[in-house]
């Protein structure tokens, strides 16, 4: 990476460790933003076809969320943007170089979807203390985000809280926006108690993608080899099928730790 990005992201990452998130912008050009936005919305009419609803009962109040699960198996341009350089760079300064890719997935908040649940992702897939970063979600701006059509909302300093009851009561009027334009990345500590936002503009979408790595100890959230087909399970780049956990090392982190046979 040239020294110049490099030093932009050690800001970065410096915002990240302290606040626990950060924000890229212009990490996509218009083209590339504009691509991604049509591979997702293919993705979510082939995801239907396949018999996977874009709308999940106890996850968002009502179906103007729409949710796109296992883009991993429905467009290469989601193969290629799990792995963006700086996207890594910043996982893996955070949570370590040894980590696995845990989920990736969409939420496009249509007028009218409303908050989900408050919650941290590394307090979804490890129980307290958290007390150091494991998890990390990077997010995908495909569209501006602003308070009013559903930008992310979360609660500042929390990445700090180690248990649920530290938390504060009144955690949802002290929620903020992640204001971003279309084409940025933000970067956020699994740590971090967060919600979607309500879309409450008449005609504005909001569509989010959800990169979510974890330390390579954690069980990621997806099995990934029951969700890939065999198609994209044939033709997977070497660093993302390790970075998946299907390599025979899985997550014993390479073959560091692996050991000689012994001598007989
Ligand atoms: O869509 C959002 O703004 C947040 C989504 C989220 O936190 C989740 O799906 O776990």
């Amino acid at each position: 990476m040239p020294e110049k990005c490099l030093r932009r992201l050690n800001k970065q990452l410096e915002s990240l460790k302290a606040d626990g998130y950060c924000i890229l912008t212009d990490v996509l050009d218009a083209a590339e933003v504009r691509a991604t936005r049509r591979a997702l919305i293919d993705a979510a009419v082939e995801s239907k076809r396949r018999g996977v609803s874009t709308y999940v009962q106890g996850l968002d109040p009502n179906e103007a969320n729409v949710r796109v699960f296992n883009l991993l198996d429905l467009d290469p341009i989601f193969r290629k943007l799990i792995l963006q350089p700086k996207a890594i760079a910043l996982v893996q300064a955070l949570i370590g170089e040894h980590f696995l890719i845990s989920n990736f997935t969409a939420n496009i908040a249509l007028p009218g979807s409303e908050s989900m649940a408050i919650h941290a992702d590394q307090a979804i897939v490890i129980p307290e203390p958290w007390l150091q970063p494991w998890a990390i979600n990077i997010i995908w701006c495909l569209d501006d985000v602003y308070p009013d059509n559903g930008a992310t909302l979360y609660l500042p300093g929390s990445h700090q809280v180690a248990r649920v009851s530290e938390l504060p009561p009144d955690m949802k009027t002290a929620m903020v926006a992640f204001e971003a334009p279309a084409g940025s990345m933000i970067a956020m500590d699994g740590r971090l108690w967060h919600t979607s936002g309500a879309n409450v503009t008449r005609d504005r979408e909001r569509a989010l993608l959800f990169g979510y790595y974890t330390a390579d100890f954690i069980r990621p959230q997806t099995n990934w080899n029951a969700s890939l087909s065999a198609h994209t399970l044939d033709n997977l780049d070497a660093r993302l099928f390790d970075f998946l956990g299907l390599g025979a090392a899985a997550n014993l982190r390479q073959s560091s730790v692996i050991l000689e046979p012994a001598d007989h």
